[in-house]
């Protein structure tokens, strides 16, 4: 089992504003790969430090099919965006089970640094595009759901809440 649990919407934590990291120290790569553990272990394509309740700007992705490519990003920017963009079907680990269409930029560049603290440029594209600006969003406190109308937010709300009192039970 992984050291870290994922946050469930509607959990208010899951709002809060992450800071940068300082120092990409050993406490840094110790939260990276528990981090990596907790996103391979429940299958996800990505996490974001505030998901597992640490409020530090930290991500980790892996969209390769092989699940064999972990990328760490610490204290992300997004330099360039294009203007096209695309809508596609997203789902998050702290609101399981609901998938619905979001719009996002279809490429964007990023600036971050690595797990060994040093910076480095990528441009992401598909999925891996859809993961960076989904995760991005996790640290400033926004869940894909806030993209959704307020009738399907209050439904999934209100679906998430019965099912962690319904988890309680057993
Ligand atoms: O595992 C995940 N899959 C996913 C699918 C489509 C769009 C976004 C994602 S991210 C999600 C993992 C997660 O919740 N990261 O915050
Ligand atoms: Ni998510």
């Amino acid at each position: 089992m992984p050291k870290l649990t994922i946050l469930r919407y509607p959990d208010p934590r899951l709002h809060k504003i992450a800071a940068p990291v300082a120092t990409v120290d050993e406490r840094i790569r110790r939260l990276v790969d528990d981090m990596l553990e907790t996103m391979y272990a429940a299958d996800g394509v990505g996490l974001a430090a505030t998901q597992v309740d640490v409020h530090e700007r930290v991500i980790v992705i892996d969209t390769s099919e092989a699940r064999d490519d972990p990328r760490v990003l610490i204290n992300p920017e997004i330099v360039a965006r294009s203007e096209e963009m695309r809508v596609s079907d997203e789902g998050c680990l702290s609101v399981p089970a609901i998938y619905d269409k979001v719009e996002r930029h279809a490429r964007v560049t990023v600036r971050a640094l690595g797990r060994d603290g040093q910076p480095h440029e990528f441009e992401a594209e598909g999925l891996q595009a859809v993961a960076v600006q989904h995760e991005m969003d996790h640290l400033i406190g926004k869940v894909f759901v806030e993209y959704l109308s307020q009738l399907k937010r209050d439904r999934i709300k209100t679906k998430m809440l019965k099912k962690s009192r319904d988890e309680d039970a057993d």
